[in-house]
């Protein structure tokens, strides 16, 4: 080949060489421009080849023509018209064959003839062959597969001699393998990825023309929308607004859309909104009937994905019927509540102001009552029944339906009535009636009954209603009915029967009406306690059974001196209170009777008393009114008092009886001390005493006091004969609150206790002395013990004027006397002895 190439062009060359000799030669011809003698040209390109004469007369030329290789002339173009082939003259000696658009059935040989000085015949000819240039068919530059598809990526190319294609991708030739295939159409890509984006070159050759064409593709891979999140079931409140979002993925990014179940597009409907880019549903407002099926359409260029949920819509519960129901006592009740909500709610009941609940079937503490419940999910209704059997008259009463769903609760009161036969029961136990001197007596009688009674009355087994008896008369005729006897003479003091009826039954009740009678004379009155100007008495009152209740206590009281009862003077005392008669004269003698009242008057009275007054003399003692922490000991041990405070404490205590002469003041002494061997021990140099004029208030507030210490109090009245005997308390202060309060507590205490210490010593010393000297000469101090009377305690309280036993209170909790005050051992310190919690 490279050989012919080479052998053609030596050829060219001679011939050229020899034309130029031709030129100038005479031999004549014709010649074709261009020159060569093959022609190669592109399908669909023009092409022109002149053929002029190359002679020495160029006039002798004659009849100059272009042939096919059909050997038909080629005419010239008629004016007009635009044929494919033709020819055209450009000067006498020069033709022109004119190939406006080259086909491929154009090919092959093509003469130019000439007659030369009609006689030579001239001939040249020329090959014309024609190609295929490089032609993208079907090589669209962008294209878009679908992820996941095998995609062929099209280049269609033609060319003739044919074409060898190859493919490049963002400049670099594709290694082909299983995924790219070269195919005689294009590119085929198995599962094409969003990775095989990018520009694809298809590059065209064609060896024989030298020919190279590139097609560059925009390979865009495109993927179908995938619906990533949207649940399966959603939940709505009914009346609350709502949103759900169908978010997806896709390229290009897919547009939403949702449908419901009747295929409408929910971005017209009502309350809806949906937003195309996001896929975000919403409503406004929730109704019962959005609840369904509702579709959410994503779709792009590479295809259509769609996801169905179901929404669902929480309606509340609402009662629809709850009726009222009345049932006889033992009959059966059958309570019904309705309700609707979805999802259907549960029903329940409660008795009304109550949380806790009847259960589902038969109740454990009640196995009357049983609860049914039924529910139509579909509907979304349910209702719940309440079945009591055998009716008592406590299931009357108000009861409340709760519908529970999971949106909210709802309620409603209803109520069982029960109706029960009459009955008496309230009125078992009251007195009888009572009447006197005539007195309109009211006999009222009160059924209970559902539904209310009526009320009838009988005495003597005679219709009262029908007797015409104008000292009977009947007020009301039920529930509740009033019969007014006005008891004109003996008879009427009498039972009248009273009888209930209703639809259920009947019931009778007696009532009495009796004469009612002054009270008797007072059992007995005693005085109990007696001082120069008081009495008090004891008072037992006739046997109140036996008639009315006794209003009042009266005395009448006058010195015995006196004869005349018209100058005595009058008390009265209502029941139960201090029978007290005050502003008595000292040493006299006094005559006192006694009657009991009732609301008919006056009763007799008593046999008459005859009680002395001492003379005058001190008050008595006062009584201390503190509640006390450990009462008095049967040993004449005193009571303890516990102050809430470390430095004070206020002692209250009662006004004695004055004994016949006014009490001018009080005296109160109160000294820290402790017990030694069960002996008061007190510091007298820390001794406070001070005096009080009474006022209207007997208290007084003891200050300046040692925190956490006993004080033995003493306080005694006075008048103007002299000191009342007087009364001790100890009294033990609170611990001290501060610490520094303490710290110098403590150091008095050390200080105390060395002094303590010295004295204990003496004292023991000097006891042992005593002790010697008592029982061998019988002298000194534990003798003169020995010889002196003990005082009892209990003679202070000689007095108990006035007193109410609720001022006292018990003294601890829990019965048990604490024993603060201990048995010393003998080897006890005095510095013990105050300072200390227990008396040592
Ligand atoms: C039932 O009784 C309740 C309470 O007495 C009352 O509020 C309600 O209106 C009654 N319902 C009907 C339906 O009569
Ligand atoms: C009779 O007594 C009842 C109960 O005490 C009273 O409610 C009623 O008014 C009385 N009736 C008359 C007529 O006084
Ligand atoms: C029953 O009696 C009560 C009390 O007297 C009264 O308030 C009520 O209205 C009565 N009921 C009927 C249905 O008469
Ligand atoms: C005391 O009571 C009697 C009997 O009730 C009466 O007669 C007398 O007048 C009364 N005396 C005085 C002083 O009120
Ligand atoms: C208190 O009375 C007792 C005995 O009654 C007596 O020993 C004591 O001295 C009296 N105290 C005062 C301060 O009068
Ligand atoms: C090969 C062939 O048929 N050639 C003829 C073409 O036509 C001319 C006259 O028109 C003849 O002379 C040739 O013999």
């Amino acid at each position: 080949m490279a050989c012919g190439l080479q052998t053609n062009s030596i050829t060219k060359l001679i011939l050229w060489i020899f034309l130029i000799d031709l030129t100038y030669s005479a031999d004549p011809h014709l010649e074709i421009l261009p020159t060569q003698s093959v022609q190669r040209k592109p399908i669909g390109k023009p092409l022109i080849l002149t053929c002029q004469p190359n002679v020495e007369q160029k006039d002798l030329i004659t009849d100059l023509r272009w042939r096919d290789s059909n050997n038909n002339t080629i005419l010239p173009k008629p004016s007009g018209t635009q044929p494919v082939i033709y020819t055209e003259a450009l000067s006498r000696e020069q033709l022109m064959l004119v190939i406006s658009s080259l086909t491929d059935t154009m090919a092959g040989y093509y003469y130019c003839s000439a007659s030369y000085a009609n006689s030579e015949m001239l001939e040249n000819k020329v090959k014309v062959e024609t190609y295929v240039a490089i032609t993208w068919k079907d090589a669209p530059e962008y294209q878009s597969p679908v992820a996941g598809s095998n995609y062929v990526v099209r280049c269609v190319v033609t060319a003739n001699p044919p074409p060898t294609v190859d493919w490049l991708r963002n400049g670099d030739q594709i290694k082909l393998s299983d995924r790219f295939v070269v195919k005689h159409d294009g590119l085929l890509i198995t599962n094409v990825q969003e990775s095989d984006d990018g520009i694809y070159t298809c590059r065209a050759a064609v060896i024989q023309t030298g020919e190279l064409m590139e097609r560059n593709i925009r390979l865009d891979v495109q993927i179908k929308p995938e619906i990533t999140s949207l649940g399966e079931e959603y939940e709505a409140i009914e009346g609350q607004e709502f949103s759900v979002i169908c978010s997806g993925r896709g390229k290009p990014a897919p547009e939403f859309k949702w449908i419901n179940q009747d295929q409408k597009d929910m971005s017209l409907a009502d309350r809806f909104s949906v937003v195309g880019h996001n896929g975000q549903m919403s409503a406004t407002r929730i109704e019962e009937n959005d609840r369904g099926v509702y579709t959410c359409v994503a779709r792009n260029s590479a295809g259509i994905t769609e996801r169905k949920m179901r929404l669902n819509v929480v309606v509340k519960p609402k009662i629809y019927e709850m009726k009222n129901i009345t049932i006889p006592v033992s009959g059966e009740a059958v309570f019904t509540c309705k309700a609707k909500g979805r999802p259907a709610p549960l029903i329940t009941f409660r008795r009304w102001k109550r949380t806790e609940e009847f259960r589902v079937g038969q109740q454990e503490n009640d196995d009357r009552i049983i609860l049914e419940q039924e529910i139509d999910e579909e509907f979304g209704e349910s209702s719940g029944t309440l079945l009591i059997s055998k009716v008592l008259r406590p299931d009357d009463g108000l009861y409340q339906c709760v519908a529970r769903n999971k949106g909210d609760t709802a309620f409603e009161v209803g109520h069982i009535a029960v109706e029960y036969p009459p009955n008496f029961d309230h009125m078992k136990e009251l007195p009888p009636t009572y009447s006197w001197e005539e007195r309109p007596a009211n006999l009222s009688c009160m059924a209970m009954a559902f539904p209310n009674a009526t009320i009838e009355w009988r005495w003597n087994e005679r219709l009262v209603r029908e007797m015409q008896d104008k000292f009977l008369q009947i007020v009301e005729e039920g529930p509740r009915s009033d019969l007014i006897v006005t008891p004109v003479d003996r008879r009427y003091y009498s039972a009248y029967k009273c009888i209930a009826v209703n639809r259920l039954g009947r019931e009778e009740h007696m009532m009495e009406l009796r004469e009612a009678q002054l009270p008797t004379p007072i059992a007995q009155a005693k005085a109990r306690t007696v001082t120069a100007t008081t009495i008090i008495f004891d008072i037992i009152g006739p046997p109140t059974e036996l008639g009315m209740p006794i209003k009042a206590y009266t005395v009448q009281y006058k010195e015995e001196r006196n004869l005349d009862w018209s100058s005595a003077i009058n008390r009265t005392w209502t029941p139960d209170t201090p029978y007290v008669v005050e502003g008595l004269r000292p040493q006299t003698l006094y005559t006192l009777r006694f009657a009991a009242r009732n609301d008919v008057g006056l009763g007799q009275w008593s046999p008459t008393v005859i009680q002395g007054t001492p003379s005058r003399s001190v008050p008595v003692a006062p009584r201390i009114l503190n509640q006390f922490t450990q009462e008095e000991q049967a040993d004449g041990e005193l009571p303890i008092i516990a102050s809430t405070y470390s430095d004070k404490f206020e002692l209250i205590w009662n006004r004695p009886a004055d004994n016949g002469d006014p009490i001018d003041f009080f005296t109160i002494r109160y000294c820290p001390g402790g017990k030694v061997n069960n002996i008061w021990n007190e510091i007298e140099n820390m001794c406070l005493e001070k005096d009080y004029i009474p006022h209207d208030r007997s208290n007084q507030l003891l200050d300046k006091l040692s925190p956490d210490t006993y004080y033995r109090v003493e306080i005694k009245a006075h008048n103007g004969i002299g000191y009342s005997p007087n009364t001790s308390v100890y009294l033990k202060t609170a611990r001290g609150a501060d610490v520094i309060e303490v710290a110098e507590n403590r150091i008095n205490i050390s200080s105390l206790t060395i002094v303590g210490i010295s004295v204990a010593g003496i004292l023991l010393f000097l006891i042992i002395i005593d002790l010697l000297c008592c029982v061998t000469l019988n002298l000194g101090i534990f003798s003169m013990l020995c010889r002196k009377p003990k005082r009892s305690p209990s003679d202070l309280d000689e007095e108990k004027f006035g007193r109410d036993e609720a001022e006292r209170q018990p003294l601890s909790s829990n019965g048990h006397k604490k024993s603060s005050i201990v048995e010393g051992d003998g080897k006890v310190s005095l510095g013990e002895i105050i300072g200390k919690s227990s008396l040592v």
